[in-house]
């Protein structure tokens, strides 16, 4: 079985796009080499108030066990837990240059709200330290995260040169369906938690009233074809490849199936509802036990230790410091 990880960052709500992107990918490949982690030590690259970090961290353990996430099937957990991820990663910035982190793009769309705070730069390097610690060899993400991987790669080629034999060196696992979900309004951007407008944006937790308004007012274009063209026609292109990824279809087959916008949006809308609508359900019952998921992340926690301490041992070992 093929070692997986993957992360969230409890900054927001989860929408529509981390779903698809990420969440329900994670939900059909887990099994027991797979490690998936709500990554809260990332929330902090952005200004955020310790009552909703907690919130969100809580809400986002909650959405994800609701969307299928099995405790008893991968390991769940915190990111802060386990206090080898923030130790790989500074052995890790040892080996980083500052030319490729100033090349990350999501440092570049972010930084103005970071107020010139440090850890927006260096958490590409968290992230692989993440990842690097559990000898990943896939990482199932969205398309927005290709050039975090590849400096996780880079910097476990790195120093695995410089060091010995240390490190895995991880793959990407992109989805072919949905992996770049757009923001509604702003069609040119992807929807995301922290900077997308709230009429953007499709929260996991949107009842159905809000979808449809949201679906209803997504930007489109005036010359009222349904047709699949991400250059020219990036509205109608955003909602056919949503309804494509929720159907287990493709965009251009489902443009064939509609002659005007409304009846897409209309098809969209529901497609959206009828998936999240079970999730929402379980979400509340999570949400009523707060105690039963500290415990679950609390085991998660343990179980994802016994690894990372394990890697972590060897890669400062490797650097030459005393064990
Ligand atoms: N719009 C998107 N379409 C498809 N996949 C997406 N992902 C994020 N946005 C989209 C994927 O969701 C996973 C978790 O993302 P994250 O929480 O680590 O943060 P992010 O990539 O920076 O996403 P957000 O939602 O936009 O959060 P903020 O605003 O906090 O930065 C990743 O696998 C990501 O690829």
């Amino acid at each position: 079985m093929m070692r997986v990880l993957s992360g969230i960052q409890p900054s927001g709500t989860i929408h529509l796009g981390n779903y698809l992107g990420a969440i329900r990918n994670w939900v059909a490949e887990q099994h027991e080499d797979a490690y998936y982690c709500v990554v809260d030590l990332h929330s902090l690259t952005l200004p955020i108030e310790p009552s909703e970090l907690r919130e969100n961290t809580l809400e986002c353990a909650a959405s994800l066990l609701a969307s299928g996430i099995d405790p008893e099937r991968c390991t769940f957990f915190l990111q802060s837990h386990v206090p080898y991820h923030p130790q790989l990663a500074w052995l890790l910035e040892c080996v980083a240059t500052m030319g490729e982190l100033n090349r990350m793009t999501q440092y570049k769309e972010k930084s103005e709200k970071s107020q010139g705070k440090v850890g927006l730069f260096t958490y590409p390097v968290l992230m692989a330290a993440d990842i690097l610690l559990y000898d990943a060899v896939s990482v199932p993400v969205g398309d927005d995260q290709r050039q975090h991987i590849e400096l996780a790669r880079n910097l476990a080629e790195r120093f695995n040169t410089r060091y010995g034999p240390t490190f895995v060196v991880p793959e990407g696992a992109i989805p072919t369906a949905g992996a770049r979900v757009m923001d509604l309004q702003q069609p040119e951007r992807k929807m995301s938690k922290s900077v997308s407008s709230p009429l953007g944006t499709i929260s996991l937790l949107d009842g159905a009233d809000d979808v449809v308004k949201k679906v209803k007012k997504a930007v489109t274009d005036t010359d009222g074809d349904v047709r699949y063209d991400r250059v020219a026609k990036p509205g109608i292109s955003n909602l056919l490849e949503i309804l494509a990824a929720l159907t287990n279809s493709t965009p251009q087959g489902i443009a064939e199936h509609f002659e005007r916008y409304g009846d897409l949006k209309m098809a969209v809308a529901e497609a959206i509802t009828n998936t999240f609508r079970p999730v929402q359900e379980r979400y509340e019952t999570y949400m009523a036990d707060p105690a039963e998921l500290r415990r679950v992340m609390s085991i998660g926690a343990d179980r994802a230790s016994l690894v990372a301490a394990e890697t972590y041992r060897r890669a400062a070992a490797a650097v030459g410091l005393i064990n």
